[in-house]
């Protein structure tokens, strides 16, 4: 089964929307397999956002992820990764589309409440990143044969 990374940016605990997040993650079907809630060094900022950070927003982004608690978490089930992104949304919440979370409840990209992984190979760097294994349960929820033919 494929699993993703999925972080409540310090907007999103603030917002009070921690539980909303779980729930639509949850009500479509995704298992939740690993969760935390921490404040994120300077460290793991900067290598979570290395993608970045040529870029102009970097400095920003780091600043405002190590700014409060973050909640990490990991999800699975099959098209997790592209699915969550839908459920997500476009990265400017302004434009973001209605139902989806940033097109819900945000209104400017410096503040999209969300993080998602964008590709299986982001994933597992990203999991590998923010979790140790033992971190992570695996298990088989029961209404499973309710959700996959
Ligand atoms: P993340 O990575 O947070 O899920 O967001 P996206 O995948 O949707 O968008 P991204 O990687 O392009 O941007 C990462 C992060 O940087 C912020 N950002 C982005 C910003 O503050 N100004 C900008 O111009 C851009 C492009 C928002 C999300």
């Amino acid at each position: 089964m494929e699993r993703t990374f999925i972080a409540i940016k310090p907007d999103g605990v603030q917002r009070a929307i921690v539980g909303e997040i779980i729930r639509r993650f949850e009500s479509k079907g995704f298992t939740l397999v690993g969760l935390k809630l921490l404040q994120v060094s300077r460290d793991l900022a900067e290598q979570h956002y290395d993608v970045h950070k040529e870029r102009p927003f970097f400095a920003g982004l780091v600043e405002f992820i190590t700014s409060g608690p973050v909640v990490a978490m990991v999800w699975e089930g099959d098209g997790v990764i592209a699915s969550a992104r839908k459920l997500i949304g476009a990265t400017n919440p302004l434009t973001a589309e209605p139902g989806t979370i940033r097109g819900d409840f945000g209104v400017s990209i410096g503040r999209n409440l969300i993080h998602g992984s964008d590709a299986p190979e982001t994933a597992a760097r990203e999991i590998e990143l923010w979790f140790k294994p033992e971190e992570l349960a695996a298990w088989q929820p029961t209404i499973t044969p309710w959700l996959y033919e």
